[in-house]
């Protein structure tokens, strides 16, 4: 596969970025993620793949767009599985806090983790790749923090964990204040903090904590671009969700890598911020138009580019623009 398409990809979540950002601090995350998964589906359809939607905004029947198991892009070859989260952080956008992205992932037809329990949740530990190989659930905080200290030639109580904050995390980050590390907090969002502490210069060296089973997947083609590491284990939130994953055979014990996640190398990946973060600036409006900027990346290659965008207001005329020169209102009234 020759062709890059991370930068068709970049489209996909430009779009949905732009949709996304019309009802920043609306209060209305249902809206805003109903707005956003249509932008990115028209947009979708224009990419030149056979995609099938392995993680999209939820089970067919319960969300009309972007579901699991949808066929999107314009049916061409390559066959690919995709990932995406419209809006990561639909909270965070919905009271216009930072670091709201859109996220897409594209790898080979099959590759992607299926998640046959149905999990929700997983525990996670992510880092970029200078810290690569240091990280194992079965060790404390400390031991993991340690290491990655040491890999990345840091003082312990200079290295920053991000960590999600959910009574479930609750023990982690009593361990964590204990080790001295500084601890980044946030209401949302794991896959942006396992992104930030891939990059280089974020500020930000490690992702722990329990989050979406989801996100772990679109974290693993980003981390696989980037070349860093990520390991995670299930965790099942309640009785049956541990049955039905004991019935089906599968160790609560066993550690998923980023492999296990996604398959080969061939990954695509874009992400375009909503809201202002560490690294990735939000959209934003100006005489000239409405700036995006995005990172794509390619996992064969390791290429990853930053791309800004300036869209002109008066010259929107493609299908996935659309959504977003309206309001939301008269969107979803069209
Ligand atoms: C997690 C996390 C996501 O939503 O899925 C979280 O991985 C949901 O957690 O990044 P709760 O079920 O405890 O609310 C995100 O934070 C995306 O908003």
């Amino acid at each position: 596969m020759d062709r890059n398409l991370s930068l068709e990809l970049i489209r996909v979540t430009e779009a949905a970025a732009l949709s996304a950002a019309r009802t920043v601090g609306r209060g209305e995350p249902v809206l805003s993620a109903q707005l956003t998964a249509q932008a990115m589906l028209t947009s979708l359809a224009a990419v030149d793949v056979d995609g099938t939607m392995v993680i999209g905004e939820g089970p067919a029947g319960e969300t009309p767009y972007l579901y699991n198991g949808q066929k999107v892009g314009n049916g061409t070859q390559p066959a690919m599985d995709v990932a995406v989260r419209a809006i990561e952080g639909r909270r965070l956008l919905s009271v216009g806090l930072p670091n709201a992205i859109s996220v897409a992932v594209m790898s080979e037809a099959g590759s992607m983790y299926r998640n046959p329990a149905g999990m929700r949740y997983m525990s996670k530990i992510a880092v970029g790749s200078e810290a690569k190989g240091t990280i194992d659930l079965d060790q404390t905080a400390e031991w993991n923090i340690k290491g990655i200290a040491k890999a990345k030639h840091m003082d312990i109580r200079d290295v920053t964990v991000v960590v999600l904050d959910r009574p479930r995390n609750q023990q982690l980050i009593r361990e964590i204040r204990q080790t001295g590390a500084r601890l980044h907090l946030i209401s949302d969002g794991d896959v942006n903090g396992a992104l930030m502490a891939a990059l280089p210069d974020t500020g930000i060296d490690v992702m722990m904590g329990v989050g979406g089973a989801s996100e772990a997947v679109l974290t693993a083609g980003l981390l696989k671009c980037l070349d860093g590491d990520m390991v995670c284990r299930l965790y099942p939130h309640n009785i049956s969700t541990r049955q039905q994953a004991l019935s089906l055979g599968l160790s609560l014990n066993e550690t998923y890598h980023v492999d296990d996640f996604i398959r080969g190398d061939n990954v695509f990946a874009s992400v375009t911020g909503i809201t202002d973060g560490e690294r990735i600036e939000g959209i934003r409006y100006s005489e000239r138009g409405v700036h995006t900027h995005s990172i794509v990346m390619r996992s064969r290659s390791g290429t990853s580019r930053d791309i800004r965008a300036t869209h002109r207001l008066d010259r929107l005329m493609s299908f996935s623009e659309i959504d977003f020169i309206n309001t939301p209102e008269e969107a979803l009234s069209s």
